[in-house]
Order: structure tokens, then sequence, then C-alpha cells
């Protein structure tokens, strides 16, 4: 370990190093404390992936989309080859970042894990993103390659042209694209793991924002291991046998996890299905008989709607993030396949997953405990604990945690080493923690603080309810009221009689004062890229702006 209490750089760039946050404004990074412990040389893509050949495991298979099929040896020879030409061709120095434009593609699996073996930092970005969402991270995090599915590159173009800085845009995923053919050069099928620090960052998730500008959020290669020897091997236990799916993007760290570095870490199968809706998900689980699927508590809710006729018995694992899990969900998903959902919150600035109950332990309609490795506690304004039973601040540390790309908000998120996600929370005398709103959603009606994802959860046990946001909205006497919006299912339609009963059934379920004083009918609600409610738009609608 050097001075600065980081372990020697592999990078050559130090832009990474540069640009983390002033180590006092750290969280705790509690690794040993978690039982883990890493090399202080570490390249996570020789852990991932050469190991796996070293060991004789090279035939296994790593990689299934539609008809491809690939073996770990396969996919190392793909990633090989592209390290090779961005290191050769493209100029590559470790420490640069990578900007990767592609949906859940084997190839960009590939370019992924290339990235990183040689010693650059990946920057993912969603396939939707237009133009000027993609000038952002380019910007931020001073990116001047980019590697692009071929059929996505012209949003790409329009972004170079914003941002001078730029300088090359290569596509993949078809015979004469450039990358390709760069690849099939004699002499890039090996490619040595560049000697990589455990504490060099590998990764810059941005967030999704739901306000303000995305925040990019760094991550080392030990963190790569580190969520799948907490979550993965204490938590989810999957086993190498098992094949994974979902339907979360590979640029949001929950797909990344779930869909990449958890089957990878134990040499197991992902499939990744071409186009990841209710429908789509099915499909790939009955061809490819996936037993671990990873998606968002909507997405098991239409799929509950589409099961007739259908296989899916080869499921064994199914986890539900990204938003909180209605009891109403759990139930009706255990009903139907006798299997449990294993809920569990994380968020991009703590990789994945650190509350969440493995199958044994589940209390249906708490997120669970804490992923053993990390804890958490609940605070007050101040940061004080508050008793058990009262809601509060979510507090958690482990072996993760934020760092946010040279961004003052990191401030926001750190209170004496702790990460505080900005959810409100309370913990039970048993240690199950329940999930109440975000923290900045809560609504406050006629001095009554009411969760809206205790009503949404209300309304969705309601058979007529297919999705539902609830968000407060002004009112001048009340200060707020509760406001539902609410898309039916198929074939139903509503009226004035419809919200009647609506309400009624709220304040048969929950203190009444919680009830939905409006109900609007509405087709859709608003989404975020990676598929959350996006409360704060409902509120805008709720005052009438837009
Ligand atoms: C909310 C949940 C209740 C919560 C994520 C798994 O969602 C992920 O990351 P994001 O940065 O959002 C984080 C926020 O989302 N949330 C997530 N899961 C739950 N709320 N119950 C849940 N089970 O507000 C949290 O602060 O987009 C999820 C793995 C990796 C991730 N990045």
């Amino acid at each position: 370990m050097t001075a600065s209490g980081f372990a020697r750089s592999g990078h050559q760039d130090s832009f990474a190093r540069d640009n983390l946050p002033p180590r006092e404004s750290w969280p705790d990074l509690r690794v040993e404390e978690a039982g883990l412990a890493y090399p202080e040389r570490l390249n996570c893509v020789a852990e991932l992936l050469d190991r796996h050949l070293a060991e004789g495991r090279g035939d296994r298979t790593a990689v299934i989309a539609s008809d491809l099929h690939w073996s770990y040896a396969e996919l190392a020879d793909k990633v090989n080859r592209i390290a090779n030409v961005l290191t050769r061709d493209l100029g590559l120095v470790s420490g640069n970042r990578v900007l990767l434009r592609a949906g859940n593609t084997p190839m960009m699996v590939a370019a992924y894990l290339a990235v990183i073996k040689a010693g650059g930092i990946a920057v993912a970005t969603m396939p939707m993103l237009r133009a000027g969402e993609l000038a952002y991270p380019l910007r931020k995090a001073k990116i001047a390659l980019a590697l692009c599915d071929h059929r996505l590159t012209a949003e790409l173009e329009g972004a170079k042209a914003q941002v001078p800085g730029l300088a090359r845009i290569v596509a993949f995923g078809s015979a004469d694209s450039e990358l390709d053919a760069l690849m099939a050069q004699p002499g890039y099928a090996h490619f040595e793991a560049v000697d990589t620090a455990r504490d060099d960052v590998c990764l810059i998730a941005f967030t999704s924002g739901t306000t303000g500008e995305p925040k990019g959020t760094m991550h080392f290669h030990q963190d790569m291991l580190a969520i799948c020897d907490c979550y993965g091997a204490r938590v989810l236990k999957a086993s190498p046998e098992d094949r994974f799916t979902g339907s979360p993007p590979l640029a949001f760290t929950f797909g990344l996890g779930g869909l990449v570095l958890f089957p990878m870490r134990i040499g197991a199968a992902m499939v990744l299905p071409e186009r990841a809706g209710p429908a789509d998900l099915i499909d790939a689980i009955e061809r490819h008989k996936v037993s671990v699927v990873f998606t968002a508590p909507t997405a098991y809710r239409a799929i509950l709607d589409k099961l007739d006729g259908r296989d899916i018995a080869s499921l064994r694992i199914c986890v539900s993030a990204g938003e909180a899990l209605p009891k109403a969900t759990f139930d009706a998903w255990q009903a139907r396949t006798g299997m449990p959902l294993l809920d569990g919150i994380g968020a991009t600035e703590m990789l994945h997953i650190f509350i969440g109950a493995p199958r044994e332990k589940i209390r249906p309609g708490s997120t669970g405990i804490p992923v053993p490795g990390y804890e958490a506690k609940i605070v007050d304004a101040e940061g004080r604990d508050v008793p058990d039973g009262t809601p509060g601040r979510l507090a958690v540390r482990g072996p993760t945690g934020c760092r946010y790309l040279a961004d003052a908000r990191q401030a926001n998120y750190i209170i004496d080493g702790w990460n505080i996600t900005g959810d409100t929370y309370l913990r039970d005398a048993d240690g199950y923690f329940w999930y109440q709103a975000r923290s900045d959603d809560m609504i406050v009606s006629a001095g009554y603080n009411i969760a809206g994802p205790e009503v949404e959860a209300c309304l969705l046990t309601h058979e007529v309810v297919a999705e539902c946001g609830v968000v407060g909205a002004p009112c001048p006497d009340r200060g707020q009221i509760v406001k539902a919006y609410v898309v039916l299912r198929e074939g139903i339609t509503g009226d004035d009689v419809l919200v009647k009963v609506l309400q009624e059934h709220v304040k048969a379920g929950i203190a009444p004062y919680k009830y939905p004083r409006a109900i609007e009918f509405v087709e859709a609600l608003p989404k975020t890229a990676t598929g959350k409610l996006q409360r704060f738009a409902l509120r805008q609608i709720a005052r009438g702006e837009t």
C-alpha cells in the first residue's frame, strides 16, 4: 500500500484517482469485516473469466442468446481479441474510459470485459439514450473512445458532434463492422490481463437520475468480486449448473451483476434475450431452461398474466429489485408458481443489493435483512440512531459504497462513513427492514405522513389494477392530497363508480386517512430508462405543470 492508502495503481492515465472524492468523504469500505480478502494486484476479469479456463472449465457454456452458444473459452477468445484491438489498434492506455453502447448482447458482454481486462474503465450506456443524454457522460468522464452496436451509432454520432473530446466511435456486431474486422487479425487470440490494483477503478456507472444531472459512481476491481462474494454467495446461492437471465440493461448495475458477474463468478451460464419484455422473458426461460431470473416487481406482475400454457418449471430463484416489491405481487407469484420472490434493495452507488433475505428467511412485505458483509441502520435527520419501529433514513455500509466522480453531491450520500440511500425505512424488533418510501416522496396531507408505495401496494391487491403510482397533489386545505394514477387491466374501463370502489378498497385495507382522495385512470405511467416509476413526473402532472 502507498502513503495515500491506495495500492500502487496499474493505470497510466490517472484520471480516476485524480477524480475520486477526497478520502474523508468516502464511505467506510469494510472489506475485511465482510470476511473478504483480495490480493493487492487484481484484475477482476482474470478472476471472472481466465480462471475458468486455467482450471479446466473452458468448455462450459458462458453465454446463450437465441441460437448463439459461447463457451467460456469462446468468450475469452472474443474478449482477448477486443482487448488487443483496444490496445494495439485504438491506442487505449490503461485508465482510459471507454463508452459502451449496446443492448444486452453477447458482444456487449465481451466488450465490457475486454475494456476492463485491458485496464480501461467501462462506461456503459442504455440503448434508448439520445445524443443529448450521451453527451453528458462523454464530457463528465472525459471519454475519447466508444464501442457501439452497429445498429445504434446514429445518436452517438450526434453526441460526437457536440463533444469534440470523443475522437472515435468503433462499431461492432455485424460481419462488416469495424471492430469485428479488426478482431480477426492474426496473433490476437491471447491477451494477458493488465496488472491493475484491487482499488483501481474499472467501472463508472451513471445513475439514471430522476432529478438533476446523472451522477457517475466509481467502482473498483475488488467491488466486482465483492458483490458476487456477498450477495451472490450468501443470499442468492446459485450453482454452476444454473442459467441466469433477466430484463435489466447491462448498463444498469442491477443487470451487470445479475446477468454477467454473478454467473461468471461461479462458472454458470447467462441467457441474453434480444428484447426483455415480459413475453420475451417467458420465451427465454422456456426455451433455454433458465433457472435464475432478475427483474423488477412490475415485470413479475406482467409475467403472471401471460403464463397460461407456458412452462417455466426450470425456474428456481427469482430476484426482484429496483423498486419496492408489493406484498400483493409476492403473494400472487407464490400462489401461481409455488416460489417466493427474493426481494432486495440495491443502488448504483452500492453497485448491487445490500439488503435482501435468503429464501429461508423471507418475510413477505419486508425487503429483508442486511446481506452478510453489510450493516444497515435507521437514523434521523441529524444522523442519530432511531428506535426500532420508527421510520427514518436508511444508512448502510459494507465492502462497496458511494464514490461519485467529481461531484459535490458526495457529501449528501455519506454521513460518518455510512451511505445514506435516500430511502425511508423502518427496522422491526427482529431486525427486518420495511420500505416506506423514497425520503423525498413522502406525502404530507393534513399533517399526516403518508407513504405513496403503501397506498400503491394496497391498490394492487384489487383485481382491476394493473399498475399504479401514488403521489401528493397540491390542495389548499390539506397541503397535499393523496392522488392515485391507475392503469387498469385489459378490458376494464374506469368511471366514477370504479373510483369509489377503489377508494373503499384502500380504506378497508389500510388506515382510512391514507385513501386516495383523487384517482385518475391513465394508459401508462412515466418510467425511467431503468423501468422505475417517475414519481417526480407524476407530481408535476398532479401540479398541472405538464
Ligand atoms: C430503490 C428499492 C425498495 C431505492 C439497483 C439492485 O435500483 C437499483 O439502483 P438505482 O440506483 O436505485 C436505487 C434506489 O432504488 N430500490 C431499489 N430496490 C428496491 N426500493 N425496495 C427494493 N427492493 O429507492 C434505492 O435507493 O437505480 C437495484 C441492484 C443494483 C441496483 N443498481
